[in-house]
């Protein structure tokens, strides 16, 4: 048996204190009957009135766009206060309403089946303590991101920019796992589910599948700790998949089984939701027929300002500084670019440290705004020369928005 290294112990020891502290989250019901954090957000767009709540167990001050099962939203200032999102700040999305309100780690098990040589459950400590840790700082972003912005509007969770998040994980990659199981020749796709179920049996259990070699590339990964600590309960406590550049839909939490199939899969949550355009993009006109739909799968490049707001006041005349952050999607950040002129005229913007092709990255500039209105726009081109879109992308399920963003300041 392998000796476990200084920090694994220690990741179990705080693993096994996250079990208490998963204990003490108070139920979610009870959560929900309580009092707003104080605070109401207006989301610019028609029906965004938010509640800031502090009513979900180990979360603060999140936009409550629906109590059961939760969708909060994380308000967008967070995003200029550090590269990581807090874990009590970080976006929280469900599908189905019966979610568990306090999970025991030490009787938590996955379980591994399916066409492989050997099936096993696998412990939470056995997890931690057996396998090689690894550490990757990766973007959540939920494939309907920013729905609330399309037009036409389109159903489905009404979201600003605010469901996304970035973290650093800690857990093992699922290869080694899978490795451990022996994947049987003929292995198509390795579907994955977590502890949440439907009200009703005939609803669908939300099951999400990756390709075979996909599933074995060695950076999709289980995790067990998000930004050091152990994954809060709504994040997918003890354990969720991370699939590094894809959509978080992909990224299931409360993982409690893998299981190797020999066909494709065909469950309702990949062969009817999350379907887009099968084009690059995920584009098309409202009302086009005859479009072929396919899997969402990874993310597009897309940059946002995180220290200005649309309409704010901002000295004539005086140095500004304009920051925020970008991300490539599947791939690094290549160049972020401001515009004060409509688009006529680009500046490169100064790039933050690289914390890998899948985290945010900060970026900055200074410029001296004349006097009067002035529209910035920040656009980000990724490691594949991809540049996000002068005009919007549209499909019926809302997902993939990654327009160049634009504001207007007032420089008085
Ligand atoms: N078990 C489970 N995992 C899930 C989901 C779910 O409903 N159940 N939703 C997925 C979707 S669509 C998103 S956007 C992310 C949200 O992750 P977060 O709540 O940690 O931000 O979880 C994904 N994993
Ligand atoms: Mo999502």
């Amino acid at each position: 048996m392998k000796r476990a290294s200084p920090y694994v112990s220690d990741r179990r020891r705080t693993i096994l204190r996250g079990v208490a502290a998963g204990s003490l989250a108070s139920a979610l019901s009870a959560a929900v009957r309580a009092a707003p954090a104080g605070g109401f957000a207006d989301l610019p767009f028609a029906g965004g009135q938010r509640e800031l709540t502090d009513a979900f167990p180990q979360k603060h001050g999140l936009l409550l766009q629906r109590t059961r099962p939760p969708l909060l939203e994380t308000p967008f200032a967070v995003f200029d206060h550090g590269l990581t999102t807090p874990n009590d700040r970080f976006y929280v999305r469900w599908h189905l309403a019966n979610i568990p309100n306090q999970i025991d780690g030490a009787a938590f098990r996955i379980s591994v089946h399916g066409l492989v040589d050997h099936e096993f459950v696998l412990s939470l400590d056995e997890l931690v303590t057996k396998f090689t840790p690894v550490h990757l700082t990766a973007v959540n972003q939920c494939s309907g991101n920013s729905r609330g912005f399309f037009s036409p509007r389109v159903p489905g969770g009404q979201w600003a920019n605010g469901a996304m998040g970035n973290a650093v994980w800690t857990g093992v990659r699922l290869r080694d796992v899978l490795d451990r199981a022996g994947v049987k020749a003929g292995a198509v796709a390795v579907r994955f589910h977590g502890l949440d179920t439907g009200v009703i049996p005939a609803t669908p259990m939300f099951m999400k599948s990756l390709q075979i070699d996909h599933a074995r590339d060695g950076e999709v990964m289980i995790a067990y700790a998000m930004n050091g600590e152990p994954l809060p309960l709504l994040n997918g406590f003890p354990v969720r998949l991370i699939v590094p550049g894809w959509y978080s839909t992909y990224w299931v939490k409360m993982l409690s089984d893998i299981e190797v199939l020999g066909q494709p899969d065909d469950n309702y949550w990949m062969a009817k939701a999350y379907l887009v355009p099968d084009n690059p993009a995920g584009n098309m006109e409202p009302g086009q027929t005859g479009v072929r739909f396919v899997p969402i799968s990874h993310m597009l490049p897309r940059s946002f300002i995180t220290n200005l707001i649309d309409g704010q006041h901002v000295h004539a005349a005086a140095p500004l500084t304009v920051r925020g952050i970008a991300f490539g999607g599947n791939t690094g950040v290549r160049a972020v670019a401001v515009t004060q002129d409509g688009g006529s005229t680009w500046s490169g913007a100064r790039l933050g440290p690289d914390h890998g092709k899948y985290s945010f990255r900060q970026w900055e500039m200074r410029l001296t705004p004349r006097p009067g209105p002035i529209t910035l726009k920040v656009r980000a081109t990724n490691a594949d020369g991809l540049a996000q879109p002068a005009v919007a992308n549209w499909n019926p399920g809302g997902y993939m928005r990654n327009v160049i963003e634009s504001m207007t300041v007032l420089a008085t």
